[in-house]
């Protein structure tokens, strides 16, 4: 436990809103007193208090006090909330530094609830994810992880190779060279429901990611098909720029998109042709290698032109592309249900006709794709990174002969679930994770 104490504004201020101070260590109830001019109130109960300093009143509002080790940091914490202007909030701030209390960094509390066993890495993950969610999908998942789906997972995982391990040290007790019959099927036995376990995890975590991060959906198109005029009526603003001009678009341009739930990251990029600028072409190359890296590829055709089809559109759309037909409000051939081996929808981005159409398309592509499963869910590249390791070491236990060199495979598959929760291997990692964080959480 740490001996100083910090503080963070940790909850939005600004007019009519209410600003949260929090504070935590062992000098936070002395900073209570000192601000109050009278003693603690009750513990975990609001109570309305008048805050002054040097005889200055600096506001009149509500405090709670959470003796350690039943709080949050499992330090003593106060919170204070106050009337959320900025002249408040700065002369609050003002007097808790000049009482001797830090500003807390990035993460810090949660940090310190780590520190004090309040939380396993997952859980504080969640927290941080919980308070970056913005569609109502992520915001499920990062309290389901919250409320210790995932480290229950890992944990479980440990236990099983614990086992597995014992089993193999005992019988090293028994043999100098190859692991006797028995124990050896039980420890394999153990391990193979691990690897397969661990194996359709790593599939769901990968969707766990997704939801996480968001889903990329690339538009890709010939100049003047529409591009920019589709993301904008999507977007239901001017993100942008259109013009009659071909070769209007040059770089990538981000919209973010609840989806169902899902969160989507839409890129208009500049139209595929092959005369074309030094900028233009810079342009193209982006596009294309938006086209590559996309979840979803959006293909966008001016049905001005059908059946005629631009050919690098056709060749980037992929397998897994969507094919969108625009300008039907000009067109007048009848849009095929199909072309080059995909779905096809038609619509007009200029009226809005087959836009709704779209979306719902796109959200049963998306859904189908990336719909984690119940359950725990792999949601960082970090829990995938240790897995794969833990993976690794198994593989590696299953083809070692001696029963020595076996045992340490185990341990190293052990120490790499470790790294999820944070049971092992911790100080490395804490800054990895709580940087992410914002401050007063
Ligand atoms: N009639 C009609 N015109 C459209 C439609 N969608 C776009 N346009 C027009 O087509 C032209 C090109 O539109 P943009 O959205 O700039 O096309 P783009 O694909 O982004 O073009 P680049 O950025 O140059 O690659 C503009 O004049 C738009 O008004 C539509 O559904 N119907
Ligand atoms: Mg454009």
């Amino acid at each position: 436990m740490t001996d100083d104490t910090i503080f963070a504004l940790a909850s939005g201020a600004g007019r009519a809103g209410i600003a949260v101070f929090r504070l935590s260590g062992p000098r936070a109830g002395e900073a209570l007193t000192r601000l109050s001019g009278r003693g603690l109130p009750p513990p975990r109960r609001a109570t309305r208090v008048v805050l002054t300093e040097a005889d200055e009143v600096l506001d009149d509002g509500l405090a709670l006090w959470f003796p350690g080790p039943a709080s949050f940091t499992g330090e003593d914490v106060v919170e204070l909330h106050l009337h959320g202007g900025r002249a408040v909030t700065r002369a609050m701030a003002a007097a808790l530094l000049g009482l001797g209390l830090r500003p807390a960094e990035a993460g810090e509390f949660s940090r310190r609830a780590f520190m004090a066993g309040k939380l396993d890495l997952t859980r504080a993950e969640a927290i941080a994810d919980l308070v970056d969610a913005e569609t109502a999908a992520q915001r499920r998942q990062a309290l389901r992880q919250m409320d210790g789906s995932l480290e229950r997972l890992v944990e479980g995982w440990r236990a099983r190779l614990v086992t597995a391990a014992a089993l193999v040290e005992a019988a090293i007790d028994f043999s100098d060279e190859d692991l006797p019959d028995g124990i050896g099927e039980r420890a394999l036995a153990l391990v193979d429901g691990l690897t397969a376990e661990m194996t359709a995890a790593l599939v769901n975590g990968a969707r766990g990611e997704r939801l996480r991060d968001g889903v990329h959906i690339a538009v890709i198109g010939a100049p003047n098909a529409g591009k920019s005029s589709l993301v904008n009526r999507i977007a239901g603003r001017e993100a942008a720029i259109v013009s009659a001009t071909a070769g209007t678009t040059r770089d990538v341009i981000e919209v973010h998109l609840d989806l169902g739930g899902w969160p989507v990251i839409l890129a208009d990029t500049a139209g595929l042709r092959e005369a074309a600028g030094e900028v233009e072409a810079e342009g193209i190359r982006r596009a294309l290698a938006r086209a590559e890296s996309a979840d979803i590829t959006l293909a966008i055709f001016d049905g001005t032109l059908l059946p005629e089809r631009d050919a690098a559109t056709v060749a980037a759309m992929g397998p897994a592309g969507l094919a969108v037909v625009n300008k039907i409000d000009r067109a007048c051939r009848p849009v095929p249900e199909r072309m080059d081996g995909a779905t096809v929808v038609a619509v007009s981005a200029l009226s809005g006709v087959g836009i709704e159409t779209l979306l719902v398309v796109l959200e049963t592509m998306v859904a189908d794709r990336f719909a984690v499963g119940p359950g725990a869910v792999l949601t960082r590249a970090r829990h995938r990174a240790a897995v794969e390791s833990c993976l690794a070491a198994l593989h590696r236990f299953v083809t070692r002969r001696e029963v020595e060199l076996a045992a340490e495979e185990l341990r190293l598959a052990g120490r790499a679930l470790g790294r999820i929760t944070g049971r092992i291997d911790v100080e490395e990692l804490l800054d990895v994770v709580f940087r992410d964080f914002c401050i007063g959480k």
